[in-house]
C-alpha cells in the first residue's frame, strides 16, 4: 500500500536495535526462501491435505481458525494508540496470496490477508511483530515446520523469524532483508514465502518486521501483510526442499522492547 524510499541499513540498524548476537544456534534448523508465491502449489510443505498434522491458513474465511495456533501481536504503542491488525478482505489495499481469488492473474485483492500496523519505532525507522503461538495440547505435537508468505509492506522490509522452544527460548533464529518493491496496488510478483524446518517441535514462531519510510508522521500508520501460515509436523527431507539461504544468520535471546497488544491468542480449531 506504500510508496516509500528505502534503506537496507537502516532496516538492518532498525532490526538490530533489538538485538544482540549470541555465540551460538542450537540444532539444525533450516531456513527457507525467500521463494516467489503465487499460490499454495508453490509453498515446500504438504499444503494438500495429505499431512494431518499439517495446516494451511488461507484466511479467505476471515478468521484465524486452524488448529492450535494463535496469534499475538506486539507493538510499541506507549505514545501512540494501538492500532489493532486483523483479517483484511477483498479490497483495493488487500493483498492475498495471489491464487486465493481463483485465479493466477497478478492480483490479490479479491482474497483475503493478515495485517499488522507498524509502529514508528526510531526516526523514520517502522516496526511491528506478530507472534504465532503453538498449542501442543491441541494439535497433540508441536510443529517442526513453518512458513508464511510476505504480501505487502513497506520497500526494503526486514524480517527476522524466530522460533522459541516451550521453555521459551528462542532456539532458531534467521534474518530477511530487501522484501517489498515499489507497487502498491495488489500486485503479487513481489510476494515472498519464507519459513524453517526444525530438529526440534517449537512452541511459537515471531515475527519482527522493520523497514524505512521517509514520512515522518505515525499516522496512518504503515501495514505489513502476511497470508498462508503454514505449519505443522513433518518428516524433514532437507536435501529435497526448496532452500535459499539469504540475509545473515543472527541469534538472540534478547527479548523485543515492546509492548504487547493482544490480537487473539486463543488457539482455534478449524480452518
Ligand atoms: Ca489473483
Ligand atoms: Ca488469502
Ligand atoms: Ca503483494
Ligand atoms: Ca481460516
Amino acid at each position: 500500500m506504500f510508496r516509500s524510499c528505502y534503506s537496507l541499513a537502516g532496516v538492518l540498524f532498525g532490526l538490530s536495535l533489538a538485538m544482540a548476537p549470541v555465540p551460538s544456534l542450537r540444532g539444525a534448523t533450516v531456513f527457507l526462501g525467500p521463494t516467489p508465491y503465487l499460490s499454495a502449489a508453490d509453498s515446500p510443505f504438504p499444503v494438500d491435505g495429505s499431512n494431518p498434522r499439517f495446516f494451511l491458513e488461507d484466511f479467505e474465511d476471515g478468521l484465524l481458525d486452524t488448529s492450535g495456533v494463535g496469534l499475538v501481536g506486539i507493538n510499541r504503542p506507549p505514545i501512540f494508540p494501538p492500532v489493532a491488525g486483523g483479517i483484511s478482505g477483498p479490497g483495493p489495499e488487500t493483498d492475498s496470496v495471489d491464487g486465493d481469488d481463483g485465479v493466477v492473474d497478478g492480483l490479490g485483492n479479491d482474497g483475503s490477508s493478515l495485517r499488522q500496523a507498524m509502529f514508528l519505532e526510531e526516526f523514520e525507522i517502522f516496526s511491528t511483530r506478530l507472534r504465532f503461538e503453538f498449542s501442543e495440547g491441541e494439535l497433540g505435537f508441536l510443529p517442526n515446520a513453518f512458513g508464511i508468505v510476505w504480501t505487502d509492506g513497506l520497500r526494503g522490509t526486514g524480517i527476522r523469524l524466530r522460533a522459541f522452544s516451550p521453555a521459551g527460548l528462542a532456539v532458531a533464529e534467521q534474518l530477511y532483508v530487501g522484501f517489498g518493491d515499489a507497487a502498491a496496488t495488489g500486485e503479487t510478483t513481489e510476494d515472498r514465502f519464507i519459513g524453517l524446518v526444525s530438529p526440534v517441535g517449537f512452541a511459537a514462531v515471531e515475527l519482527s518486521v522493520s523497514a524505512v519510510s521517509s514520512s515522518v508522521l505515525p499516522f496512518p500508520p504503515p501495514v505489513v501483510e502476511f497470508d498462508h501460515l503454514q505449519y505443522g509436523a513433518i518428516v524433514p527431507e532437507l536435501p529435497t526442499v526448496d532452500l535459499i539461504a539469504v540475509g545473515t544468520l543472527i541469534a538472540s535471546t534478547v527479548p523485543w522492547r515492546s509492548g504487547a497488544m493482544l490480537l487473539g491468542h486463543k488457539p482455534r480449531r478449524r480452518g
